[in-house]
């Protein structure tokens, strides 16, 4: 008898490995174990939704005719990883092969491609995720002789691949990008609609207080869980999103707005990666609201290069550069992170209101991802593996392969440029531009030397300053340079002063 381990993020009736098993005699186990749910810090939420998620879906498997062995959280119990349920169910039972779809994260498929099978004694067979639309050889082959790795062109290649948004070969609307048009800031209109509230079974319960009687010290609080928890309740998320918040997903996509957590985006992250929607069924229902003239180009282009653009390069780019990848610091950082990001405590209005959101609802949307806290990692110095640990904890879309790319390569430019061409720095002055938090914040933004000056205007200059050598020579931020070198000495050293001075207590903000 065959034997098929399906992971917490593997919640797909597609999945690869159920493809090759015979309903009548193969069985498949899925396991709730603490080496999963405790290798990182998870906020409560990301428990939560994997486990409510994992026996919703273990019961549509039973549902269906297959044979399934659930393995519920046991606090105290003798098996503690998902080798020790697969080894168990190994020794009580005629099992001559293990499959599975390969894993997402390169921490659980290096032991199980090394390790396993001399463990089991048994083949352990590893099968390609062909959820994603780009596998790791497309990407590899793409990749191969390229000098950057730049997203666009491997973008309009899916596009290509895929014939998404195209009209015969040309792109829709004949541009492959209206990201200049995306760049509004929100001001209160249109209204902001509300999101469908989720209602959660008995079972469901039983998880949330397991949560919290079992991970009471890991961050955040269940209190306003609202994520999709079965495939039924994903698609009226998708469904909700393409009639309400898509056709303005573009013009505000990078918008942020004192009090509001969630803007026009998708929240759809949770659900794609733990497997309840693919990628693909997301794109066409937005690509159809589009040829139904019911959401307009950018939102649409903007929202299709999110998922068939950004996510299926960053995993393409996870793999081809792991493991050395995750010990990347090309710009030397070794700051600590400082305690808020953990407790949300600190008087820099943007930064409370992403750590609200992100403790709240174990969600950020991108731009204070990137723009808010990651930004102010960037300009800090923060050591990157301290902040990506803390990236990969406290999100209930977080997986290493998703998560590293973004915080390492987009947020901490920490691998000498393999992502991006430069590093998304940004002074107070964007955050003021894109959102109204300044005008809640004890810090002034229009000025940088003074004692309340926004901690991010002189923090910016120094980091430009102490980074000289590696991007002067970057065409892409010779202005940057230039206006740096017209300033007065005296106003160069105020500035360097007050940013020593800040990152001397960085906790003290
Ligand atoms: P929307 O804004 O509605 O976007 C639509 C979809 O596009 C998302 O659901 C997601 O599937 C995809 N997407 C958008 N941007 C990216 C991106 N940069 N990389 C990959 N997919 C993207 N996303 C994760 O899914 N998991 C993570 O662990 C994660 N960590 C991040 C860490 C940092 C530092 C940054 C800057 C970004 C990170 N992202 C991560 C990307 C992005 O912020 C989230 O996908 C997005 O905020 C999820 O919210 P949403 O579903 O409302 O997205
Ligand atoms: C994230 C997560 C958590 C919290 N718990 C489990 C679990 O108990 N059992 C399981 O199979 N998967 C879990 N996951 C998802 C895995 O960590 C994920 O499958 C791997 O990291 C590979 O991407
Ligand atoms: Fe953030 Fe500075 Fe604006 Fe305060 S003034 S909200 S710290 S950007």
């Amino acid at each position: 008898m065959k034997l098929a381990l399906i992971l917490g993020d593997q919640l797909s009736a597609e999945l690869s490995c159920l493809r090759e098993l015979d309903k009548s005699t193969d069985l498949i186990v899925m396991a709730e174990v603490s080496a999963e749910a405790r290798y990182v810090k998870h906020h409560k939420q990301k428990i939560a939704l994997i486990f409510c998620a994992m026996r919703h879906f273990s019961r549509q498997l039973q549902d269906a005719g297959w044979r399934v062995h659930y393995h519920a959280f046991a606090a105290d119990g003798a098996r503690q990883t998902l080798l020790d349920v697969v080894s168990n169910i190994c020794a009580s039972r005629s099992i001559d092969q293990l499959i599975m779809t390969e894993c997402g994260e390169y921490r659980l498929h290096h032991d199980i491609v090394s390790n396993w099978q001399h463990t089991l004694s048994i083949p352990v067979t590893v099968l390609n995720d062909d959820r994603f639309m780009c596998s790791k050889s497309r990407f590899a082959d793409w990749a191969r002789g390229r000098k950057q790795l730049r997203m666009e062109y491997f973008y309009r290649e899916m596009r290509r691949d895929h014939k998404l948004l195209m009209d015969g070969k040309q792109p829709a609307g004949g541009e492959w990008n209206f990201d200049s048009s995306n760049r509004r800031p929100y001001r209160g209109d249109p209204p902001l609609p509300g999101l469908p509230a989720f209602s959660y079974s008995e079972d469901d319960q039983r998880v949330f207080a397991l949560v919290e009687e079992h991970f009471a010290n890991h961050p955040g609080t269940l209190a306003r869980f609202n994520w999709p928890v079965t495939r039924k309740q994903a698609l009226q998320a998708l469904e909700e999103f393409v009639h309400n918040r898509l056709p303005w997903f573009g013009d505000f996509q990078d918008a942020m707005t004192q009090g509001e957590s969630f803007m026009f985006h998708s929240l759809l992250s949770t659900s794609i990666n733990c497997g309840l929607l693919s990628p693909r069924e997301v794109c066409d229902a937005a690509v159809s609201a589009y040829r139904a003239g019911k959401a307009p180009l950018n939102a649409t282009e903007g929202f299709v290069r999110q998922i068939l653009g950004w996510r299926e390069y960053v995993r393409g780019l996870y793999w081809l550069m792991m493991p050395a990848y995750a010990s990347n610091n090309g710009l030397g950082n070794t700051r600590p992170l400082p305690a808020y990001y953990w407790t949300g405590n600190t008087d820099m209005n943007c930064m409370r209101e992403a750590f609200h959101n992100t403790f709240e609802h174990a969600y950020a949307h991108h731009i204070q991802r990137l723009m808010v806290t990651g930004n102010f990692a960037l300009l800090a110095g923060i050591a990157p593996a301290d902040i990506c640990e803390w990236y990969l904890a406290v999100y209930a879309d977080a997986y290493d392969w998703v998560e590293l790319p973004n915080t390492l390569g987009m947020v901490m430019h920490a691998d000498d440029g393999l992502l991006g061409s430069k590093p998304y720095a940004a002074s107070g002055n964007y955050i003021n531009k894109m959102s109204d938090y300044c005008k809640h914040c004890r810090y002034t933004v229009k000025t940088s030397t003074d004692d309340n000056s926004c901690p991010f205007n002189s923090l910016y200059w120094h980091f430009m300053d102490r980074h000289r050598d590696a991007f002067a020579s970057n065409p892409r931020m010779t202005m940057i340079y230039r206006s740096y070198d017209k300033m007065a000495e005296d106003r160069k050293q105020a500035l360097m002063r007050r940013a020593d001075h800040l990152l001397n207590d960085l906790d003290a903000l």
